[in-house]
């Protein structure tokens, strides 16, 4: 765990809980940060926190997203707006949305 790494979660886990959004996303372009993902995915479970974690960007792939339990992984952008709208039109289970937005 790095300095910087802490710093993230906090962040992030702070902003979620003040501003309780329907979903939060993540983009990671190296394989050096992509791991924060399953970092702020355990801190969020930790403080019983379940919203789906829309998650991509060239360095993930779905199965790395899958492996984390609130993690959603979208191909393109436009998937996370595709996304946040199913939410908003109830389904906010994670399974059921991976079963929607997963390609395999
Ligand atoms: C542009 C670029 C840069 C620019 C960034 C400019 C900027 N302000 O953004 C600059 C020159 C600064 C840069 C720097 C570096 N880069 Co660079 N960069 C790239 C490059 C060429 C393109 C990235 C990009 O913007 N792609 C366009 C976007 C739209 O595509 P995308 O991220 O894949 O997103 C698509 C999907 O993944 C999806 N998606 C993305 N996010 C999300 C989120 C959600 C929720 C959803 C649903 C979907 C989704 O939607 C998009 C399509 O619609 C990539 C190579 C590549 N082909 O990816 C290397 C690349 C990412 N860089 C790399 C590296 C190593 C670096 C540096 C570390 C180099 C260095 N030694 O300094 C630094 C790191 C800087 C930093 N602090 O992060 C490596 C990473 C390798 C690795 N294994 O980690 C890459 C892969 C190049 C390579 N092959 O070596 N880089």
């Amino acid at each position: 765990m790095t300095l910087e790494g802490t710093f993230l979660w906090t962040k992030v886990i702070e902003a979620v809980i003040a501003n309780k959004p329907i979903m939060l996303t993540g983009t990671a372009l190296m394989t050096t940060t992509m791991y924060a993902f399953k970092e702020v995915n355990d801190k969020l479970i930790e403080k019983g926190i379940k919203i789906p974690f829309a998650c991509g960007g060239g360095a993930v792939n779905q199965d790395f997203v899958s492996q984390y339990d609130l993690g959603i992984y979208g191909e393109e952008a436009s998937d996370a707006v595709k996304i946040a709208d199913a939410i908003i039109g109830g389904v906010d289970d994670i399974e059921e949305l991976r079963e929607e937005f997963h390609k395999h």
